[in-house]
C-alpha cells in the first residue's frame, strides 16, 4: 500500500513563484509529522511526500492508493481542485489541517474523509479502516483523551531527496492550542484547549536535531511559565539558539527572562496586535497593555532577546490614523522585525459568525483569506483604506530609512550592520512576495492534468 501526502500552498508561497531565497526551503512541520505518525503505527507502509513549497505538483504523476492533503484556509481552494483530480482517478482522498478542523462540512463536499484536530490518533485509525475494509469514515475527530506523552516524532529528513538545498526540519512543537479567546485567532479551536508535551519528550526530540537553531511553532510558548522555565533549564545544556512565539506577559517575569536568555533563546515573536488599546480590547486581547509595550521590548533587549512584533490592521476601533501611529511606534520601540496582517475572521470561528451575522463579510473566496486582503467591511474605514495602509506599513517599515531608525538601539556596529542587512533582505524579498501574491491570488486553475 502506498500513501501520498500532499502539502498545497498559496500561489506565491509555492515553489514555482517563490523568491529564490525561499525556494526549496520547507516551511512547516506538517508533512514531516504526518509521515512520522503513520510510520510509528505502520512501519511497512510506503509514503511519498509532495510539497508545493519545494516542487511543482504534477498530480497526474502522483501514483498512490490513497492521498492525504493538507491546506490552510488561503490554499484550500487549490486543495479542492487537487482532490477533484485524484477522485477522477478513483484515488480516495482525505484532508486535515486547520481549515478542515474548523469547516468539516465544507471539506466533506470535496473529499472522501475529513480529519478534525491533531493527527496522532486519528490517522492510524483511518489507515486501519482503509487496510481492513477499503473504506473510510466520512469524518475522524481527535479524541478528547488524546495523549500528549511519547508522541510520534516528525521524520526530519523527508525533504532530503527533494532538493539539494532543503534543510533537515528544525521546527519543534511543545504545546498545542490555546485557552485564551482572542477573537481573530484559530488556536482556541484547533485541538480543544491547551495541551503540553512532557518537557523531557521535547528535549529528547531536540537532541535529534542537528541544526544549532531551533524554531518552536507553538502558538504561545509562554502560556504556562512553569513549563517554559523547565524547558529553558533543560534546553540550556544542548547549547542551541532558539526562537518561539510568546505572549507579552512573559516580560513581567524576570526569572523567566533570565532563564530564556541563558538557555539560548535569541528571538521571540510577540502578537502586539495593535497600538490602539481599544482595538486590542475589542478582540478579547485586553491583557496586552499598549502603554507597557515599549518597556517590555527594552527589557527583552536587555536580556539579549530580539523581538519580532506582529500587528493586525483594520480592527474595529481603528481609523486611518492607525497606520502612521503603528509606524511611529515600531520605530520608537526599536522592534527588530515586524509583520503586519489584515484583520481576517477565519471561517469556522465565532468571530466569523459574528461578522457574518452583522452583514460584514464581503468576500467568501477563501484564497483571499491570506491576511493581505480585507475581506470584511471595516468599522471606521473602507476596505481600500485598510489594504493601502497594509501596503504602506510593509513598505515603510522595511525602507532603509526606517530600518536604520528601528535598529539604532544596537550598540555594536557589527551586530547593527548584520541586523540591517537581514532586515533589508527580508523586506525586499518578503514584501515582493506578498504583494505579488495579492495580484494573482484569485482562484486560478493551477494544476495541469
Ligand atoms: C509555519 C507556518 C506558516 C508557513 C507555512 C504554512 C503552511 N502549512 O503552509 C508560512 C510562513 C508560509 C505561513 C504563512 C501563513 N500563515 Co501560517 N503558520 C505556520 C505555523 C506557525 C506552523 C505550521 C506548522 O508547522 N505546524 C505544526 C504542524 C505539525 O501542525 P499542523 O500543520 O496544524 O498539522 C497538524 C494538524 O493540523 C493535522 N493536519 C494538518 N494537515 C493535515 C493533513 C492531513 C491529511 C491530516 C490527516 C492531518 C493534517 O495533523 C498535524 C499533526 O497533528 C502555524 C501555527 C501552528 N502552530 O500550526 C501557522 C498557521 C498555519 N498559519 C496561518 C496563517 C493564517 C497564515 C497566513 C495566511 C497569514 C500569516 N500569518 O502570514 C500565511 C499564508 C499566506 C498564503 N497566501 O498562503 C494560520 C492558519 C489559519 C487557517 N485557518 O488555516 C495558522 C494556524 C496560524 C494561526 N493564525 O493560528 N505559515
Ligand atoms: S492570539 Fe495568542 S494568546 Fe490569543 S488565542 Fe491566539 S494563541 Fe492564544
Amino acid at each position: 500500500m502506498k500513501i501520498a501526502l500532499v502539502m498545497v500552498k498559496g500561489n506565491v508561497y509555492s515553489f514555482k513563484n517563490r523568491s529564490f531565497l525561499f525556494k526549496h526551503m520547507p516551511d512547516s512541520l506538517t508533512l514531516g509529522l504526518l509521515y512520522g505518525v503513520i510510520k510509528k503505527s505502520f512501519p511497512d507502509i510506503q509514503i511519498e511526500i509532495y510539497d508545493e513549497t519545494v516542487e511543482v505538483l504534477k498530480p497526474k504523476e502522483i501514483k498512490a492508493d490513497i492521498v492525504g492533503i493538507s491546506a490552510i484556509t488561503p490554499a484550500v481552494n487549490k486543495a479542492y481542485e487537487l482532490a477533484r483530480i485524484f477522485k477522477e482517478r478513483n484515488i480516495p482522498v482525505f484532508m486535515g489541517g486547520t481549515h478542515a478542523t474548523l469547516n468539516p462540512e465544507e471539506v466533506e463536499l470535496h473529499c472522501d474523509s475529513v480529519l478534525c484536530g491533531l493527527a496522532d490518533d486519528i490517522v492510524p485509525e483511518l489507515i486501519n479502516d482503509f487496510l481492513k475494509t477499503g473504506k473510510l469514515k466520512k469524518r475522524y475527530t481527535q479524541k478528547s483523551d488524546m495523549s500528549f506523552k511519547n508522541m510520534a516524532l516528525p521524520q526530519r529528513d523527508i525533504y532530503e531527496r527533494k532538493s539539494i538545498w532543503a534543510d533537515e526540519l528544525n521546527m519543534v512543537q511543545a504545546t498545542f492550542g490555546c485557552s485564551n479567546t482572542c477573537k481573530f485567532c484559530v488556536q482556541p479551536y484547533v485541538c480543544e484547549g491547551y495541551h503540553q508535551r512532557p518537557v523531557d519528550d521535547v528535549i529528547e526530540e531536540i537532541k535529534l536535531i542537528k541544526d544549532n537553531y531551533i524554531e518552536f511553532v507553538d502558538p504561545n510558548l509562554s502560556k504556562d511559565l512553569n513549563y517554559l522555565r523547565e524547558l529553558c533549564v533543560k534546553i540550556s545544556p544542548l547549547k542551541k539558539k532558539w526562537f518561539a512565539p510568546m505572549a507579552i506577559s512573559v516580560c513581567n517575569d524576570d526569572i523567566t527572562l533570565g532563564l530564556l536568555s541563558k538557555s539560548g533563546c535569541c528571538e521571540i515573536l510577540i502578537g502586539f496586535e495593535s497600538v490602539n488599546q481599544n482595538s486590542v480590547k475589542g478582540i478579547n486581547k485586553g491583557f496586552n497593555n499598549v502603554e507597557k509595550y515599549k518597556d517590555c521590548i527594552k527589557k527583552l533587549h536587555s536580556y539579549g532577546i530580539k523581538v519580532t512584533g506582529s500587528f493586525v490592521l483594520g480592527l474595529d476601533s481603528d481609523d486611518n490614523t492607525v497606520f502612521e501611529n503603528t509606524l511611529n511606534f515600531v520605530n520608537d520601540a526599536n522592534i527588530d522585525y515586524v509583520r503586519f496582517t489584515i484583520n481576517t475572521p477565519y471561517p469556522g470561528t465565532e468571530y466569523y459568525k459574528e461578522m457574518d451575522a452583522n452583514g460584514r463579510i464581503v468576500e467568501r473566496d477563501w484564497s483571499l483569506y491570506d491576511c493581505a486582503h480585507c475581506v470584511i467591511k471595516p468599522a471606521n474605514m473602507t476596505q481600500d483604506d485598510v489594504e493601502a495602509g497594509y501596503n504602506y506599513l510593509w513598505k515603510q517599515a522595511y525602507s532603509l530609512k526606517n530600518i536604520l531608525k528601528r535598529l539604532n538601539y544596537i550598540k555594536s556596529p557589527f551586530e547593527r550592520l548584520q541586523m540591517i542587512i537581514k532586515n533589508y533582505v527580508f523586506g525586499v524579498v518578503y514584501c515582493k512576495m506578498i504583494f505579488k501574491d495579492r495580484d494573482f491570488v484569485k482562484n486560478t486553475k493551477m494544476y495541469k492534468v
